[in-house]
């Protein structure tokens, strides 16, 4: 006979417990006897809020009053069994600047590697001391200005890559660098910067670029900013609540950059922890390719700080970041890469 499972579900004394399982325990048929322990979820990671990272792992707690559905969620621990991702892949952060000072992203900034502060040009890409990316908002090397704000790239950045040590959170791909290239001021960006930005993270070694930001209408120049990048182009759909198939009277023309049809742009909308499309997200069957978690998400922010943001921008970093694992992992060609995760997605009801 094999070993039977005995149900501890009722509460006993722990005298009475010895007596039923010495009893037991002593007949011939049986081998032996194990309580079956109820097991408790423990935290995604020893970080110190990774419990509040429900697109992570959603085990149905309650973020931010309001209590989730277990397994809604971009399953990143089956993932992390294969790899967190390594330094030598980039993934650009174009968006405001990103506080590389952050105790939870200091160790995650990518690091030209042929440029010194000398005051000159030293990698000869036309940017002087551009050390950690470039600020084409401000024209400089500094990518992270307070006086400007920065919340935005920060937040998006520690989703992507955080680092998992005892504080704060942990990012989808915590090993990867973060490229910080800010175009984004207080006011919004130009389409100019938004192309040289695309331009340098394709040059400095970028395979996989994060867009959480649109407006504007259609710009021949951007698209083929993207179409020659080589990059993967992830983008957020936006949070207009507004179809980008366009067609409707609400919607006389999709968001962009995120609905350039383009066979490297992946376009995401928003799901709360629920699994119900984020009542801001933009959607479209067509031209808005999946959706990730983006309402009640706890990230990095300036200053040693972290906070909860709602946006398709929070939801397009997850899948940046799922993207730097495949790249680790030896998907290459931002094609596969985009093939990869729209084949590998879970159907939503409310999608
Ligand atoms: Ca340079
Ligand atoms: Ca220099
Ligand atoms: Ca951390």
């Amino acid at each position: 006979m094999n070993a039977g499972l005995v149900s501890m579900s009722n509460l006993v004394d722990l005298d009475q417990m010895a007596n039923y399982f010495y009893n037991l325990q002593s007949h011939d048929y049986i081998e032996y006897i194990e309580p079956n322990y109820i097991y408790q979820s423990l935290n995604l990671t020893s970080d110190e809020r990774s419990n509040e990272l429900w697109g992570l792992k959603n085990i149905g707690q309650t973020i931010q009053q309001q209590s989730g559905v277990a397994g809604i969620d971009i399953n990143i621990e089956e993932a992390w069994e294969i790899t967190q991702g390594d330094e030598e892949v980039i993934v650009a952060v174009i968006d405001s600047g990103v506080d590389i000072n952050h105790p939870d992203l200091k160790d995650r900034i990518w690091t030209n590697p042929n440029e010194i502060e000398n005051g000159v040009d030293s990698s000869g890409n036309g940017y002087v001391d551009d050390i950690h990316g470039w600020d084409f908002y401000n024209n400089n090397n500094t990518v992270f200005n307070a006086e400007d704000g920065d919340e935005h790239g920060t937040h998006v950045a520690g989703t992507i890559a955080a680092t998992q040590n005892d504080i704060g959170i942990v990012g989808v791909a915590p090993n990867v660098k973060i490229m910080p290239l800010k175009f984004l001021g207080p006011n919004g960006g130009s389409l100019s910067d938004a192309i040289a930005a695309i331009e340098y993270a394709s040059d400095m070694g970028a395979t996989i670029a994060n867009n959480s930001w649109g407006g504007g209408g259609y710009s021949q120049a951007l698209k083929d900013a993207i179409d020659n990048s080589g990059m993967l182009f992830i983008a957020a759909a936006g949070n207009e609540s507004v179809n980008n198939d366009g067609g409707g009277w609400f919607a006389p023309q999709p968001s962009y950059p995120a609905s350039y049809d383009l066979p490297n742009v992946i376009s995401v909308a928003a799901v709360d922890n629920r699994g119900n499309l984020a009542s801001f997200s933009n959607y479209g069957a067509n031209s808005v390719h999946v959706a990730a978690p983006g309402v009640s998400i706890l990230s990095t922010l300036p200053g040693n700080e972290y906070g909860y943001l709602n946006g398709t921008s929070m939801a397009a970093p997850h899948v940046a970041g799922v993207a730097a694992l495949l790249l680790t992992n030896g998907v290459t060609d931002p094609l596969e890469m985009k093939d990869n995760i729209l084949d590998s997605v879970t159907p939503l009801s409310s999608l």
